[in-house]
């Protein structure tokens, strides 16, 4: 087919490649959530139905795109993280952040009401995305630790400040009691006045929510016919091996003899151990060594 006249254009797409051999990292956000969670009544400072919601449209994302092999979510926001090698759409900032963003919205609207029963969508969410590369395992992992202490420092804030409010004190009020304060003393605020042990609230609020596909190992009876396959391919070689042997007649009965305890066995089937990789949300530690020890599949790839 001819070129027409007006294909010059195309000059003006500028490439926005991302650089290779760095792991990409796609965060989205919700926009206008402080005025979305309200309109919808959400809880405060955290609604398990709305965080779930979150998490079920992250598992979405990844089934869709198996090139994401970490996110992590917290309040409105979800960070991909995309594998290092990955040539998805040529690693093309623009093409992944519009997937996935859009992907994602169109999942939150799809699954709001298996999730947020009792209110009525009022109007649609929006997510922005972004798109940035971390050329290390470290730096990414350096990333991924910013998230987590960022879900903690909000969290534990939001936690005082909507307890101090529910108590009775004004926001203004609450504002000026916690201003200034470290950790410890939040924590103390939380256990002294109000009797809450900060580390026994739900982990999904103190961790936010990590979905990636976790290597398992399961027991199945292999089944017979898979059985009957390995079966019959092995004695097909055993028959070429005895045909070019010419055996006689005594070597004939073992063999029939053989054949009976294999029909024997594939009545019974046979146990085996299989390594499957199951996609999970988890809210645990993902600063600590730990996690990347046990998940070691996950930055292998
Ligand atoms: P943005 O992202 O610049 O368009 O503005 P916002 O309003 O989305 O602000 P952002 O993303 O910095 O903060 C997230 C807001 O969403 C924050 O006001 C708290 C709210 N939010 C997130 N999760 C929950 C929740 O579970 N319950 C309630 N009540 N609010 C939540
Ligand atoms: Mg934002
Ligand atoms: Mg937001
Ligand atoms: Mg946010
Ligand atoms: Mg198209």
């Amino acid at each position: 087919m001819a070129n027409s006249r007006y294909e010059y254009v195309k000059q003006f797409e500028l490439s926005d490649t991302l650089l290779p051999g760095c792991w990409i990292v796609i965060r989205i956000d919700g926009r206008g959530f402080t005025r979305y969670s309200q309109e919808h009544g959400f809880a405060k400072p955290n609604d398990s139905r709305a965080l779930d919601l979150m998490n079920t449209c992250a598992l979405d994302v990844m089934k869709e795109i198996p090139d994401i092999v970490f996110a992590y979510g917290v309040s409105d926001e979800y960070s991909f993280v995309i594998r290092k090698t990955s040539t998805l759409y040529q690693r093309r900032a623009s093409k992944l952040v519009s997937t996935i963003v859009s992907y994602f919205a169109a999942c939150y609207v799809m699954n709001w009401d298996t999730h947020i029963r009792s209110v009525k969508m009022r109007y649609p969410p929006a997510f922005d995305g972004r798109a940035v590369c971390y050329p290390t395992d470290e730096i990414l992992r350096d990333y991924l630790c910013w998230r987590q202490v960022d879900c903690h420092i909000n969290n534990q804030y939001n936690t005082c400040f909507w307890t101090l409010v529910g108590s009775g004190k004004s926001k203004t009020e609450a504002q000026n009691i916690l201003k200034g304060t470290l950790s410890d003393f939040k924590n103390e605020l939380l256990f002294k006045d109000f009797g809450i042990n900060y580390n026994s609230l739900p982990a999904m609020f103190r961790k936010g929510s990590c979905v990636y596909r976790k290597r398992v190992e399961e027991v199945v009876m292999k089944k017979k016919e898979e059985k009957k396959e390995e079966k019959k391919e092995e004695e097909e070689e055993e028959e070429e091996e005895k045909e070019e042997e010419k055996e006689g007649k005594e070597e004939k009965e073992e063999e029939e003899e053989k054949e009976k305890e294999k029909e024997e066995e594939d009545r019974k089937g046979e146990e085996v151990i299989r390594c499957k990789f199951k996609l999970v949300v988890t809210h645990e530690d993902i600063i600590k060594d730990k996690f990347w020890k046990e998940n070691a599949n996950i930055l292998k790839r």
